[in-house]
């Protein structure tokens, strides 16, 4: 059998980066077996090393909602990179885009652009520490909002597929100043605000959480935090880097009906480059250098490539249809895994919202990180393996959501749905 250029890149890769990846959950270590490299991406397809093709339900971690090199992206990029890769100066653009953010978005009454997800949350925390004057954080176990220290305690994503929910790293003095609590857990929200309300300078949420697989919350959790903050003077942080412009147009805020105080977005806004924004209320907003005293500051934000990638990614999404089509495809997807999955005996579920879904092995879809954490890790890594080779690239984890594109048609769904019958039906 000839040698795979995965394996060839990956073990160059680990002499030379650590773990052989730039980000731990791309390194296929909870699910074991070599990760692919790839080479090239086609609307929902994607081409590895070996030049195998897959049906993408990564995208990119999420960005790549229009598919891969979309004529209309890719050529917006090269016309923004003919004029110039950077200044680090204003340009006409980031107007352009802060005026469509805070139009599609209207919680948002003033935008900082900034590069990543990380940064968005990261400053989001120390804005609401700055504007309150309070130190103390909640956050719910699961939940991952970027890698910042403060944010990093009992996380999700790679942190929890790696079994180090809480980084070492972290000065214990500072992750003392995040209290950690149940997803959907009213009860426990509403006990911590009674005892340490004036302490509690922001809470920050996944609205729809995607990083310990995908776990929809309970309407009256997101109520309950919204009154709790408003009652006691903390701000409520969306995290919508995943679900911004992904559950719908004006994300999950819009599809569940929720105002933030600040909301951070990333992914789908950068359309696959850099770029990443938070805002929210001005009075908040004012708060931030030069304007204020809270500082953050970046290079590469607002630069000219990624905003106009996003720009055109902003322009796609706005069809009308749009996020019919995704909920169309999204729903197709996990109805026709979970029939296939009944018809042969196998526990397993599935469930979607706009453009994003998650699977499970377990009954039914859990509500919480313990529901989650408790579903059959091993039976989803056997089923990944077994989908990989058939041609549909999930994510390489039992602890993120998957995603369609604009770009996914109903024969690669079906395709898809095909290929999981065939390993159900041989399931023991
Ligand atoms: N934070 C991403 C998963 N939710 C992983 C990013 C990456 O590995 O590219």
């Amino acid at each position: 059998m000839a040698t795979s250029q995965n394996q060839v890149l990956f073990e160059q890769s680990q002499q030379l980066i650590p773990g052989g990846v730039n980000s731990p959950v791309r390194a296929f270590k909870s699910v074991g077996g070599t990760p692919l490299f790839f080479k090239r991406g086609q609307g929902a397809h994607v081409w590895d090393a070996d030049d195998k093709q897959y049906i993408d339900y990564v995208g990119s971690w999420g960005p790549m909602i229009a598919g891969h090199c979309h004529p209309e992206v890719v050529k917006a990029v090269q016309d923004a990179a003919a004029q110039g890769l950077g200044f680090g100066a204003p340009t006409a653009a980031e107007l352009d885009i802060a005026t469509l953010l805070t139009k599609l978005v209207p919680s948002m009454e003033m935008v900082r652009l900034v590069s990543s997800g990380t940064e968005a949350t990261m400053t989001a925390i120390r804005l609401a520490r700055g504007f309150t004057g309070r130190s103390r954080i909640i956050k719910f176990e699961g939940c991952y909002h970027g890698h910042s220290d403060s944010l990093l305690v009992k996380a999700g994503s790679g942190a929890l597929t790696f079994g180090n929910p809480s980084s070492a790293g972290v000065p214990a003095e500072l992750a003392a100043l995040t209290t950690v609590l149940q997803y959907n857990d009213v009860a426990e929200l509403e006990k911590t605000f009674a005892d340490l309300g004036k302490e509690i300078a922001a809470v920050i949420v996944e609205p729809v959480a995607g990083n310990m697989n995908l776990i929809m919350p309970k309407p009256e959790f997101l109520k309950a935090m919204r009154d709790l903050c408003t009652k006691h003077g903390a701000v409520l942080i969306v995290d919508e880097v995943m679900t911004g412009f992904r559950v719908s147009l004006q994300g999950a805020q819009g599809y569940f009906g929720i105002q933030p105080d600040l909301t951070t977005l990333g992914k789908v806004m950068g359309g696959g480059l850099p770029a990443a924004a938070f805002g929210g209320r001005r009075d908040i907003m004012q708060h931030l250098a030069p304007l204020g005293p809270v500082y953050q500051a970046g290079t590469l934000s607002g630069n000219p490539l990624a905003v106009a990638a996003g720009m055109a990614t902003l322009k796609l999404v706005q069809q009308p249809g749009f996020y019919a089509y995704l909920e169309k495809l999204a729903k197709r997807l996990t109805e026709g895994l979970s029939a296939s999955a009944k018809k042969h005996g196998v526990t397993f579920c599935a469930q979607s919202v706009g453009g994003m879904f998650g699977v499970y092995f377990s009954a039914t879809p859990p509500s919480s990180f313990a529901e989650v954490t408790a579903s059959d890790t091993r039976a989803f890594n056997r089923f990944f393996h077994a989908m990989m080779e058939a041609g549909s690239y999930l994510a390489p984890s039992a602890y993120e959501a998957g995603f369609v594109s604009s770009a996914h048609t109903e024969a690669d769904i079906d395709e898809t749905i095909a290929a999981a019958d065939k390993i159900f039906a041989a399931w023991q």
